[in-house]
């Protein structure tokens, strides 16, 4: 009983990072589509640093889920991802302290991450 308990549990751990595994590489994937695209002369990295710009809405250095929303709405991507999803991305790349640098983000944006 113990040890299937523990196996669901370790199920639901892997289901969970397999989640925000995919969250992350969807949301590196529209920023790359979007760049293919519309940048394909710009360099990645500057590329990266005008998307953050533009993102961090407030200049504190640091995006939150409503920002990157909004970023999703200015690019037309808001079918690529849910609010949850994007949510769920932001929390896996803020990482223990629970807030997402500009500079991860950008890390994210040029495949550093
Ligand atoms: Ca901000």
């Amino acid at each position: 009983m113990l040890a299937r308990f523990a196996m669901r549990g370790a199920l639901r751990a892997t289901v969970r990072r397999y989640q925000s595994t995919q969250a992350v590489n969807t949301l590196a994937s529209v920023f790359e589509e979007y760049r293919e695209k519309n940048y394909a002369q710009t360099l990645p990295s500057r590329f990266a640093k005008e998307v953050v710009g533009a993102a961090d809405a407030n200049g504190d250095g640091f995006l939150t889920k409503e920002e990157i929303a909004t970023i999703f709405e200015n690019i037309g991507a808001t079918e690529a991802m849910s609010s949850d999803e994007i949510n769920e991305a932001v929390n896996t790349l803020a990482g223990a302290d629970g807030e997402l640098s500009t500079a991860e983000f950008i890390d994210l944006l040029t495949g550093k991450k």
